[in-house]
């Protein structure tokens, strides 16, 4: 997440100055038909989707970063290192997967000419380490080459820790140390320390890259380094990714003096200033202009002015949608609270947050392991087994889990007996209400609970799986809805570049997403889920402590599947 989100102007509709017919008409087309586009810097891939002004959905787009661009060789989009706690992701992987979706979009017919603002959001905590000099570099791409081979000597880092990464511990512990303990942390942070949060990857790569850290000019998020990707130039941190830092103070949404102290001194200079989500942050590099956007006009014969920008645009923000569920990569379930925070759409609210590890990519290795590869397979699995599946429980943690910090598999029979294996339809059931269990034995932890009028708003890939969704109906007891695109965080990003283009009038973001189509019904819970996974959320709780209090196996093994 979260989600925040960069944007800026793309310039305004240039001025011909000799045109031939056929130019003439596109530029009709262009003026009278604007789009938007949302960008997403996902775990997995990049995603766009664009949208016409009344939020139609015109174009959608991605690069898988595993087959898409298998020489960076990751599983997932990330690299899993041997301690099993360290995972990054290749910097220049996310750059060229920048220049194959233009590429693709390009192909797909969109017309860049319409193209009158754009946003985005990416994997939340992702660092990224700029080398000296490329800020320079940034400012005077060449037209003529793509991205990737223009930023090649551009970062520090070649690997970028990401926020499946769970190797910092000694770092949280220091951190929280030098802020009076965890609590103390939290007030000032929203969170107390987690491994996975920025500041304490800083601190760690401060101390095992002595070198690199030193040869860094400045060290953006995913969002922000996506941002300086089009602004050609540095992007500003917002207020809701920087809530991910374990450094921003919330409440007064500067630095914290004692958290970067703690990380590494002078640490301000390489993040710059925080900007409200919501900030202009500049028109679209001319690189991108030139090359991307307006090359085949160009070719065309077309002689345009040098872009200019006007108006002012507005950016950031998470998702868009408040109660929720997440079921990508990883899984989040959110909403309005002030406990471990992060600051959404409106800067002066706070959302709570809770991150779940072993998401999408765990039930894809269930899927293998019981269903043959095949979700059709899986799906069935959960319709032939009953709700309560016959008093098995598991928890299925492949990586170190952050909610709970937990690792491994875990089953358990109807009498509490630690068992070795399911069948493979009830290790697909048992897979599925633990994970969903587990969000709300956490989420009531924190205060939430399910009240009459209570909905769950399902997002994310695994949103398409109406079998995925009734298990997720039953556990919460309540009814689940979706929105037609699960790229949620793609459309809300599109959504955030049209505002950006009316908020000067006044207009809130909640007025521009009036006209957007309402989520739909899409599982209602079973009559008898109530009595049974109100029974069964006591027992998973009390299995849960016991998991916790086994022995976590050497990070050399630490996963066990
Ligand atoms: P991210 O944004 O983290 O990359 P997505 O929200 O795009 O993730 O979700 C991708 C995941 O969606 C894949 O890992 C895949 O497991 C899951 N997925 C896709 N289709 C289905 C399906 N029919 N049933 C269950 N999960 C699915
Ligand atoms: C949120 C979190 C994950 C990532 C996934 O705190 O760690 O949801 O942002 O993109």
């Amino acid at each position: 997440m979260c989600y925040c989100l960069f944007k800026y102007f793309t310039p305004a509709p240039p001025v011909c100055v000799c045109v031939c017919v056929r130019a003439c008409s596109m530029m009709a087309a262009a003026q009278d038909s604007p789009v938007y586009l949302g960008f997403d810097f996902s775990t997995q891939q990049l995603k766009v989707v664009a949208i016409d002004e009344n939020l139609n959905v015109v174009h959608q787009n991605n690069v898988q970063f595993d087959s898409e661009l298998p020489e960076f060789r990751t599983q997932g989009g990330v690299h899993i290192h041997g301690d099993r706690l360290t995972v990054t992701s290749p910097v220049l992987m996310w750059v060229k997967a920048l220049d194959l979706l233009l590429d693709k979009v390009k192909r797909a017919g969109l017309d860049f000419s319409r193209v009158r603002a754009l946003s985005g959001s990416g994997q939340q905590h992702g660092s990224v380490y700029w080398r000296r000099g490329a800020s320079e570099t940034l400012q005077n791409l060449d037209p003529d080459q793509d991205l990737h081979q223009l930023l090649q000597g551009s970062f520090s880092l070649r690997d970028c820790p990401v926020w499946m990464d769970s190797s910092s511990s000694q770092q949280c512990e220091d951190l929280q140390a030098a802020a009076g303990g965890a609590l103390r942390l939290a007030h000032i942070t929203g969170s107390r320390a987690y491994e996975r949060f920025t500041g304490n990857q800083i601190a760690k790569l401060r101390r095992t890259r002595p070198d690199e850290f030193q040869d860094t000019e400045r060290i953006s998020l995913v969002s922000s380094f996506a941002a300086s990707l089009f602004l050609g130039g540095y992007a500003a941190i917002d207020y809701s990714d920087g809530s991910g830092m374990n450094l921003l103070d919330i409440r007064s949404r500067t630095w914290s003096e004692i958290c970067l102290e703690a990380t590494t001194p002078h640490l301000d200079r390489l993040l710059g200033a925080p900007l409200p989500s919501t900030s202009v942050l500049g028109p679209v590099s001319s690189y991108f202009v030139w090359t991307r956007f307006l090359r085949e006009l160009q070719r065309g014969g077309l002689h345009w002015r040098q872009p200019r920008v006007s108006g002012r645009n507005e950016a950031p923000a998470g998702r868009h949608r408040v109660t929720r569920s997440s079921c990508g990569s990883s899984s989040l379930a959110r909403r309005w609270r002030v406990t471990s925070s992060v600051i959404p759409v409106d800067w002066r609210a706070f959302m709570a947050l809770l991150c779940f590890k072993n998401g999408s990519l765990t039930r894809e290795r269930i899927r293998n392991k019981c269903a043959g590869g095949s979700w059709e397979l899986f799906s069935a699995a959960l319709r032939d087994t009953p709700l309560g599946n016959n008093g098995n429980i598991g928890f299925y943690f492949d990586s170190m889990e952050i909610t709970p910090p937990a690792v491994g598999v875990h089953r358990f029979d109807s009498d509490d007996n630690k068992v070795s294996s399911l069948s493979p339809a009830e290790e697909v059931r048992a897979l599925l209400e633990g994970q969903f269990l587990s969000r709300r034995l956490h989420a009531e932890r924190l205060g939430y609970s399910i009240i009459p009028g209570t909905r769950v708003l399902a997002t994310g890939g695994a949103s398409s799986n109406q079998e995925i969704l009734q298990v997720l109906s039953d556990v919460f007891n309540a009814p689940v809805y979706t929105i037609d695109v699960s790229n949620s965080a793609c459309l809300g990003s599109a959504y955030r570049a049209l505002h950006a283009l009316v908020a000067e009038s006044g207009a809130s973001f909640f007025d521009v997403v009036k006209k957007a189509p309402e989520p739909q019904l899409v599982a209602t819970p079973h009559p008898t889920a109530q009595e049974v996974y109100g029974q069964m959320l006591k027992r998973f709780a009390r299995l849960e402590e016991r998991v916790l209090q086994e022995p976590r196996p050497l990070s050399s093994s630490n996963q066990s599947v």
